[in-house]
């Protein structure tokens, strides 16, 4: 017993920052009228690495707010809340960035991905529903989420409530198959947009990272442009670990990444000296800066 409640009080001590930190009231990190100091920026630094902001992000926001507050240009700390919104906000791009983009004629594709529990399919449904009743688009849905059990189902539920079209295979058959015969049904039909699900997945998952690549290889193939739009759905408490998942625009560069790290490994393993240049410049991830390379991998915002 003694083991495991000291083990519990170990985990409930661990736990207890994790806890405060998504207890936080952003309103509290910046007091109106309150004014900056070295502890305020210290800890404010903290927090927000520790909300998974990114150190990169965070490193180059709260250097701009010591410059200006060091110059005389800021006081208070909702002065310095005001530069972290609109460091933020400036991410994002302009409103026109964010409209969907259609294929000038043929079906328009639009795949979804993020990972599990993120929310695609309920966003999908949302989405089928605007195109249908808002823009008198007709939309069918492809189930490529064959991974999931239930997955299927929870899509064809969703197709029947709003009426659009549904093409799906069974529960752990090949996705890019769906996609296939969505595409072929979509061209046949006369279908102005279709919506392909995917299974949840992370940046890390090597396998399903690859499923995904096929799913747009194929679309690809068979309707020229697509997939017109890659959506990725992002839940509200998700950090950096979805900026990785982005890079999946840039599916192919993953893996010659991957690649590369890995020859550099096994070259690391016969001796420093033998190594060959790197044939490409080793990607430099900047966050915030490259905000506007993941344009075509947008975070879904249809609610
Ligand atoms: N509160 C809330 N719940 C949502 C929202 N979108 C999805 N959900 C719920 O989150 C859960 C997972 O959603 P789902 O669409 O299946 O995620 P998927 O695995 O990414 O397809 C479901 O229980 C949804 O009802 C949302 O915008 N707000
Ligand atoms: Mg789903």
């Amino acid at each position: 017993m003694g083991f495991f409640s000291k083990t519990l009080d170990k985990l409930k001590g661990a736990l207890k920052k994790t806890a405060e930190v998504l207890n936080t009231d952003v309103r509290t990190l910046f007091v109106p009228g309150r004014q900056i100091d070295d502890a305020w920026l210290a800890d404010t630094e903290e927090k927000l690495i520790r909300a998974d902001m990114g150190v990169g992000n965070v490193t180059r926001v709260m250097a701009d707010i010591r410059d200006r507050w060091r110059l005389g240009k800021i006081r208070n700390q909702d002065e310095a809340g005001q530069i972290i919104r609109d460091e933020m906000a400036g991410g994002w791009g302009g409103p026109e960035t964010r409209e969907l983009r259609f294929a000038e004629s043929g079906p328009t594709v639009i795949m979804v991905a993020g990972v599990n529990g993120a929310g695609k399919t309920t966003s999908i449904a949302k989405l089928a529903w605007l195109l249908k009743n808002q823009m008198q688009k007709k939309v069918m849905v492809a189930a490529s989420d064959t991974f999931r059990a239930a997955a299927v189902d929870q899509l064809s539920i969703w197709a029947q409530r709003i009426g659009v079209d549904i093409v799906k295979h069974k529960t752990g058959s090949d996705p890019a198959a769906v996609a296939y015969d969505a595409c072929e049904a979509a061209k046949t039909r006369g279908i102005d947009v279709l919506i392909v699900d995917t299974a949840g997945r992370l940046h890390t998952q090597d396998h399903l990272m690859r499923e995904l690549t096929k799913i747009r290889d194929v679309v690809s193939k068979r309707i020229a442009g697509a997939p017109h739009e890659v959506l990725l759905v992002l839940d509200a408490t998700t950090g950096q670990r979805d900026r990785a998942g982005a890079e999946l625009r840039q599916g192919r560069q993953h893996y010659r990444h991957r690649a590369r790290k890995a020859r550099r490994h096994r070259q690391g393993r016969r001796g420093a000296g033998d190594q060959e240049p790197a044939q490409h410049p080793r990607k430099v991830h900047r966050p915030g800066r490259d905000a506007g390379r993941h344009r075509d991998v947008r975070p879904a915002a249809v609610c």
